[in-house]
């Protein structure tokens, strides 16, 4: 293989490798070494542009608006997170392309966190010209002679490898173990793989090897398995930086900001490809003729432009074509040429660092010339030094142009203004040349001096950082396996529906007429929805939600005006003596009527107890049982319209006619009723759920009459109750309902409302970490503290809006440190658990309209349900679910949901004002 192949170059028939055409030789000869070493100067203001026409290119190929001829390719390389040190395992890396002519096998034991650091065993193999040059499939079955050739010599198995592939040239990746390559670069040119899957093509050369079976578990850019590589314990790197033959960069950045990935959360590691970056407006000024001879000597003609200028495989090459220009203008070696110095590659990136060696001494230049063949005087020795320095330092500035752009781009990402950033470096320029980094880094200080920094020589040219890959994905997959088992019970299926439809209308008949079964069907007794002619004044109470509130609401004929108070419960009242609870009612109705100036008005009263009560009467209700954490004392059995007049009593002075008692659905159906007629179902979906609808009278076993209807409370939060849902109950909702005050009760509800899909989702989460899936299985004090996950954080982490880092900044809140994969897997639980809920919930409405729908002998209903509840009105995605679902099991209904704006106190005030007017009562 001579030098000029392996450099990528090729003898162009006919073209003097030198002198330069177009290059005059003047006279004076330090003049001509001045004008050519001036010729790599590049000054302060072309780094900049060159810094900012990349970090524009940069930007706009993140956008998908590449313009091609300049573009950078920005390729997503599906490395979601940077390693966190739990990765343990044996793995095999296979390096191809990195270090030119070569390929390496590594054999790598990460030892995860506790375990001390294992050094890689590692086997170089050179890669013959004409494989680099040949058929695709010659090189793969190279590499996979070289894959088996190692693994003999190793006392490993051979089954089940796992194996990193790091494939160093620009690829479309389309998955950790999907990648199909762009173009060839760095004297590569293997024919029938540019646009082949070359995961495929080297499992296929493993598969035609036949001897071991590795299953290639990922394909890394080499930016990114240096970046990777980078020692646990100095912070993850989230940069990588490669100068080895070619050169590149691979950064973290926001999933969110690159279009061609339809992810908007977590980041993802971008390989920044910017050996491709030429664009003339900012190259243009620093490209040297011996730049343009270079290109034109390559064997990718007008490509990898950036990369020629700072490349390993190139800088060499740069400097025996000034070498030769100089000497053939006679002011150099006497005007004398040998043929190493007339021959392409001649000058390797060896000879140049060791020119630069400070340490070298002009001795150790004089013999490399010499090892060229050539006689050089001290001047000659010191201005070939000259040379190497002024490319060499023209590559190291328009490296750190490059990175500043980088640095300036992860500034945009994180809106941050400064930044502190660590940045893995790999490849021979870097370990070899004794200046490279040191230019580097004060060039970077001056183009982002509002970046702190710190350069991480990768341990092992990056190896490491592929099997850290190679793990990540493993474990990954592995992870993803466990969440999917994890989450698969929260996944219900249309037939899972569709039973627990038909199960619901099974327990709505029986429970309406009176036998056993999970759902109450509890008559109401409000008969008719509003009609509109409704008029007057009624305070009204609404307790059993988030708020307790008080409410005056004047209905008539432009409308209902309400003015409102909320009051807090607190858990000791909710959880205190009945009396103590509605003595502190009225102490709230007192303080309303007091701030309302209704002092010793006695005006009628509805009252919205949303708690499960059998009523004898619009005004007689007899609590069966608390939910959704109340717990008062002696009051579930009593009528609870006399417990707030007793409460009354006790307040002397206090006039107040209590006209009705209402369940919040009912309150909220008749709220929205009094807009739309249509409206016949109540549902609630917040602290607790219910619905409620207008049922045929004659259905209703427990009330006289066959005419008319009644809307009947169906209590659904104990559907289930008899056991008939434990199929679809999880180990979360058995932990949720075991820690609950109201153990066996309620499951439908617990598996819907909002005071337990947070509780559901932290013990997901808790069991999530048990498997070391979420937070590298660190369990948090925190996160076994019960009710710590709020159900509105669901809400929030499922809003689209919430950029994944405000996710973290919700969890980071709980104490918890997670990864961007751990905040993406905790949003696939809430995902899970709040989907089932509103499924859940869309097959309970799906009943109930069906049954309104069958009822009347109905080809197709159209109905309207009132909704409110926190849950339902605040997630983002639950309302739409429900309604998804009703369309789904309920086909022939057309359901439209109508959210309530001013809660079922005003519906209370209206059943009242119903009453009042059917009773033709003075409503004052
Ligand atoms: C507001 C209604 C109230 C009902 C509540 C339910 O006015 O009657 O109980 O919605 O939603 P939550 O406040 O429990 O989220
Ligand atoms: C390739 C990159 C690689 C870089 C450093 C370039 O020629 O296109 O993919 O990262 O060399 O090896
Ligand atoms: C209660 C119902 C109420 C629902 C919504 C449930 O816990 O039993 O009466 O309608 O919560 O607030």
């Amino acid at each position: 293989m001579d030098f000029i192949g392996s450099l990528g170059l090729q003898q162009r028939e006919g073209v003097p490798s030198c002198p330069q055409e177009g290059l005059p030789c003047p006279s004076n000869s330090s003049e001509l070494v001045q004008e050519c070493l001036q010729q790599f100067k590049v000054t302060g203001a072309q780094l900049r542009q060159i810094q900012i026409s990349l970090l524009d290119s940069m930007e706009q190929a993140l956008k998908g608006q590449a313009s091609p001829a300049s573009a950078v390719r920005m390729l997503p390389t599906y490395v979601g997170s940077t390693p966190h040190g739990t990765e343990q395992g044996d793995f095999v890396v296979l390096e191809l392309g990195a270090t030119g002519a070569s390929l390496r096998v590594l054999w790598v034991t990460l030892m995860g966190i506790e375990g001390h650091k294992m050094e890689p065993r590692s086997q170089e193999f050179v890669i013959p010209q004409e494989v680099m040059l040949g058929p695709g499939q010659q090189l793969f079955d190279f590499a996979a002679r070289c894959l088996s050739e190692f693994l003999d010599a190793l006392p490993v198995g051979n089954q089940g490898l796992q194996l990193g592939f790091s494939f160093s040239f620009p690829c479309h990746q389309t998955g950790l173990d999907k990648s199909t390559l762009i173009s060839w670069t760095k004297g590569f040119r293997c024919s029938g793989v540019e646009g082949q899957d070359v995961v495929q093509l080297l499992r296929d050369a493993i598969q035609r090897q036949g001897t071991y079976s590795i299953d290639v578990v990922a394909v890394v850019n080499d930016t990114v398995g240096t970046m990777m590589g980078c020692e646990p314990g100095v912070g993850p790197c989230e940069v990588g930086l490669v100068v080895d033959t070619g050169t590149n960069a691979c950064y973290m950045e926001e999933a969110r900001h690159v279009a061609v990935l339809d992810e908007d959360r977590g980041r993802v590691c971008i390989s920044v490809e910017w050996g491709s970056f030429s664009d003339d407006g900012a190259l243009g000024p620093v490209l040297t003729i011996f730049d343009r001879t270079l290109d034109h000597e390559s064997l990718n003609l007008g490509a990898q432009r950036f990369e020629k200028m700072i490349g390993g495989l190139y800088l060499g090459e740069l400097v025996r074509l000034v070498l030769a220009h100089l000497a053939q203008c006679g002011v150099l070696f006497g005007g004398y040429t040998s043929p190493a110095l007339l021959r392409q590659g001649g000058i390797l990136l060896e000879h140049v660092a060791e020119i630069e060696d400070p340490s070298a001494g002009a001795a150790r230049v004089h013999a490399i010339l010499q090892d060229l063949g050539l006689n050089p005087s001290a001047s000659d020795a010191e201005f070939v030094q000259h040379v190497c320095a002024a490319v060499c330092t023209r590559a190291a500035q328009l490296c750190a142009a490059a990175l500043a752009a980088v640095l300036s781009r992860l500034q945009h990402s994180r809106e941050q203004q400064t930044l502190q950033i660590a940045v893995a470096t790999g490849g021979r320029v870097f370990e070899r040349h004794p200046r490279f980094l040191s230019i580097l880094q004060e060039t970077v200080m001056l183009l982002a001096p509002e970046c702190d920094v710190s350069f991480i020589p990768s341990v092992d040219g990056g190896g490491q950082g592929v099997a850290m890959v190679t793990a990540v994905a493993a474990r990954l997959a592995a992870h993803r396996c466990l969440l999917e088992e994890t989450l698969a019970p929260f996944r219900l299926t249309r037939e899972q529906l569709a039973a627990v439809q038909a199960q619901m209308r099974e327990a709505m008949a029986k429970g309406l007429q009176g036998e056993a079964s999970s759902l109450r069907m509890l008559p109401t007794y409000v008969r008719d929805t509003p009609d509109g002619s409704e008029r007057g004044d009624f305070l009204a109470l609404d307790l059993g939600g988030t708020n307790f509130r008080v409410l005056l609401v004047h209905v008539a004929t432009g409308g209902v005006q309400i003015t409102s108070q909320i009051y807090s419960i607190p858990e000791c009242v909710a959880q205190g003596s009945g009396q103590q609870l509605f003595d502190h009612i009225v102490d709230c109705i007192v303080d309303f009527q007091e701030k309302q100036g209704l002092s010793g008005q006695s005006l009628p009263l509805g009252f919205t107890f949303s708690f499960p009560c059998t009523q004898l009467g619009l005004d007689q209700g007899i609590l069966l049982n608390w939910t959704k954490g109340f717990n008062a004392s002696d009051c579930e059995g009593q009528d609870v319209v006399c417990l707030l007049r007793e409460a009354i009593r006790r307040r002397q002075a206090v006039e107040l006619n209590v006209v009705a008692i209402v369940n919040d659905t009912v309150g909220t159906m008749m709220s929205c009723g009094y807009e739309d007629p249509h409206c016949e179902v109540g549902l609630i979906v917040g602290t607790g759920t219910n619905a409620c609808y207008m049922e045929e009278l004659r259905n209703v076993a427990s009330v006289a009459g066959d005419s008319g209807h009644m809307c009947i409370n169906m209590e659904w939060g104990a559907f289930g109750d008899d056991g008939s849902l434990s199929m679809l109950s999880t180990r979360f909702d058995a932990s949720v309902d075991q820690a609950s005050i109201n153990p066996g009760k309620q499951r439908f509800e617990k598996m819907i409302s909002g005071m337990y899909l947070g509780e559901i989702v932290r013990h997901t989460l808790l069991h999530l970490t048990s498997l070391g899936v979420l937070f590298r299985g660190q369990q948090t004090q925190r996160l076994q503290t019960r009710d710590i996950f709020k159900t509105k954080f669901l809400s929030e982490i499922e809003s689209d809006s919430l950029a994944l880092r405000q996710v973290r900044a919700i969890l980071e809140d709980l104490g918890l440190s997670l990864t961007s994969d751990d905040a993406l897997m905790v949003l696939e639980v809430c995902q899970a658990v709040s989907q089932r809920a509103a499924q859940l919930c869309g097959a309970g409405v799906a009943a109930v309209v069906e049954k309104i729908r069958e009822n009347r002998g109905l080809e197709e209903l159209t109905v309207s349900v009132g909704v409110d509840g926190t849950l339902y009105k605040l997630h983002p995605h639950f309302s739409s679910l429900v309604a998804a679902t009703v369309r789904e099991l309920a086909p022939r209904c057309v359901v439209t949901f109508l959210q309530s704006e001013d809660g079922s106190g005003k519906g209370a005030a209206l059943v009242t004002a119903v009453a009042c007017r059917l009773a033709q009562m003075p409503c004052v």
